[in-house]
């Protein structure tokens, strides 16, 4: 549809060098060091840089020239219109939809200026399973107001659109992308948007994904739904960014779907439209391999989308620091190749924003990899510790940032590891539940389809014996995940069926292995209690400090009902001994089949109240 390179080098180009520039600054050493921007926005990142130096006790020596690395930088809030957010576990939705235009809670800024504290410039508002009433006048004028609040610090609003809008809310028979009375509703619709709020984003679109409507209904493809709308909002600015997330039951392998729909279109998409794309190829678990898409798309402009929310890592109530889970995919995937990148919000109307005060640095680091993705997950951490717990000793310091280092790879060795995913409960995806089998379910929704545990081993043949998803990788990967050999542990049971006896690289047969992964998780887990215990008394919140406590204790309990629920079920399976470094199981087998943790599929608003109902 377009010349592709040409176009494609275009985009690169605005993205990284117009808008880039926009928002840089520098920053001038002397005794009161000076700001130095080409505009408002890029003055408020340097001001706001020099606060967070000042705060840190860093002196300005040298100039500091600073523009972010990606000219999108977006948080896509799952919240819907009554109030509930889509695996939100922060309480509430943050928008007062009801008392919006009239009154606007000063919440609105605070939460703005924190994104902006971190160079976060926009935000989606609803849920990617979008309510078509967002688009009418009485909630755009909602939208407005929030607009308004946002625009002094540089955050632009988007809205997620539902395909089907034109028929939900315009009375049209149809949602066709090529029938011009379609076209025609769009584009005035945009005009509506762009009236009330000149410096609109743009749409985050599902589509034909999970029941959404989409273009494929009507028989056309993604890119001819996407360009659609891009061509209707490309004259005030405005982009569209499409999500690859799609799969359908019964297909190949569900790890290769978004490859499969998405690579043939590379090159039809028109350069305002970003095909967003989950960091690994199914969604979001604790640990996946990268998305090949993301690497396979050159005529097209993508964006990783990361989950800030912790859907699959134990919701508000785990220790799950993120920055080295974002860090590993952009060692996988060079920022340089990407548009922007967008984290779907843990953010609600909880006192703290989060609910878990340690899921801030999420929030946190999420911003500051987004502006500088070279950052180390360290110095991130670093820097949160010190602005927001303050603790009074570098020992605690010290402490605290080796725990937060640690907590994703506890989470990965107490839920999932050696490459196995998931193993959730059916629907709220917080406990385990490898053996979940609820009536009617599709294959693909279900533990089993992923681990594959038989008598003979476990883990999914994804080389050229199974669904050879390893293909879709560039080399030197595809042949590095083909071969059992060469494999990295972590991706093993993701790329591989294995016998529980065989004989991993570090000498141990797979069970032992794997017994020895999920040991380690729980102690880490116990660990963290220590640690936290032991800085006490340097923690002046006290109120801060008994409620990361009281979920360190959450989170070690789950821990051993993760590490116990899934040993078992996996010994009912391969009929094998415990090696001895096995701590006894607390509850049997079927007594953890039996947990049923009473909570909704979707929305969990107290995460520290699961605990109670077990
Ligand atoms: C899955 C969530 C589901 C989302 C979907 C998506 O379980 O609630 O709607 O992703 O990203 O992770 O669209």
């Amino acid at each position: 549809m377009k010349s592709l390179v040409i176009v494609y080098f275009v985009a690169v180009c605005l993205c990284f060098t117009a808008v880039a520039n926009d928002e840089s600054y520098r920053i001038l050493p002397g005794a009161s060091p000076v700001v130095e921007a080409a505009s408002p926005t890029g003055r408020l990142y340097g001001e706001n840089h020099l606060k967070r130096l000042k705060a840190l006790g860093i002196e300005v020596s040298d100039t500091i020239v600073s523009s972010p690395a990606f000219s999108l930088r977006i948080l896509n809030h799952w919240d819907n219109l009554d109030g509930t957010v889509e695996r939100g576990y922060a309480g509430k939705s943050l928008w007062n939809w009801d008392e919006l235009p009239a009154k606007v809670s000063p919440r609105y800024a605070e939460y703005a200026a924190m994104c902006a504290a971190v160079g976060i410039n926009g935000t989606v508002l609803n849920n990617v399973n979008a309510s078509s009433n967002i688009l009418t006048y009485e909630y755009l004028e909602k939208v407005k107001a929030l607009a308004d609040v946002f625009r002094p610090y540089g955050m632009k609003v988007y809205l997620s659109a539902n395909f089907a809008a034109p028929m939900q809310i315009g009375g049209l028979p149809d949602a066709d992308p090529l029938n011009k009375d379609v076209v025609v509703w769009w584009g005035d619709k945009v005009k509506e948007i762009y009236q009330l709020i000149p410096d609109f984003g743009g749409f985050l679109v599902k589509a034909n994904s999970e029941g959404q409507p989409g273009p494929c209904d009507f028989g056309r493809s993604h890119a001819q739904g996407a360009n659609m709308l891009a061509s209707v909002i490309r004259p005030y600015g405005g982009i569209i960014m499409w999500r690859a997330f799609v799969y359908s039951p019964g297909d190949a392998d569900r790890a290769k779907q978004a490859y499969l729909e998405f690579k043939p279109l590379d090159g039809e998409f028109e350069d305002n439209v970003i095909v967003q794309i989950k960091n690994g190829p199914v969604d979001f678990q604790p640990r996946e391999p990268f998305s090949p898409l993301l690497v396979d798309m050159p005529g097209t402009l993508t964006m990783p989308e990361l989950q800030i929310t912790q859907e699959y890592l134990g919701h508000s109530n785990h220790l799950a620091y993120l920055a080295p889970m974002w860090s590993e995919l952009f060692s996988f995937v060079s920022p340089e190749s990407q548009a922007g990148v967008a984290g779907v919000a843990n953010i609600g109307d909880s006192y703290n924003f989060t609910s878990h005060p340690f899921a801030r640095a999420n929030w946190y680091a999420f911003g500051r990899l987004a502006w500088d993705p070279s950052l180390s997950p360290e110095q991130i951490a670093r820097e949160w510790v010190a602005l927001e717990l303050k603790p009074s000793s570098k020992k605690s310091e010290d402490r605290i940032v080796d725990m937060m280092i640690r907590s994703r790879e506890a989470v990965v060795d107490y839920m999932m590891p050696m490459g196995l995913h998931h193993l959730f409960a059916f629907g709220h995806h917080y406990g385990p539940e490898p053996w979940c089998d609820p009536e009617g379910a599709r294959e693909d929704w279900l533990p089993r389809y992923y681990h594959r545990a038989d008598s003979v081993g476990i883990g999914f043949d994804r080389t050229q014996t199974g669904s050879d998803a390893v293909s879709q990788y560039p080399l030197p990967y595809s042949e590095e995940y083909a071969s059992i050999e060469k494999c990295p542990e972590e991706y093993l049971l993701w790329f591989h069926h294995v016998g529980w006896s065989d004989r991993i690289t570090t000498g141990e047969t797979l069970w032992e292995a794997l017994c020895h992964h999920y040991e380690r998780g729980v102690n880490e887990t116990e660990k963290f209690i220590e640690d936290w215990n032991a800085c006490e008394q340097d923690i002046a919140d006290k109120v801060l400090f008994a409620d990361v406590a009281e979920r360190l204790e959450i989170q070690a309990k789950d821990a051993r009902w993760w590490k116990d629920a899934c040993l078992l079920y996996f010994q009912e399976i391969n009929g094998l001994e415990f090696p001895d470094f096995v701590t006894p199981a607390v509850r049997t087998l079927d007594e953890y089949k039996a947990v049923d943790l009473g909570i909704d599929n979707f929305t969990c608003p107290s995460g520290k109240l699961l605990d109670s109902m077990r």
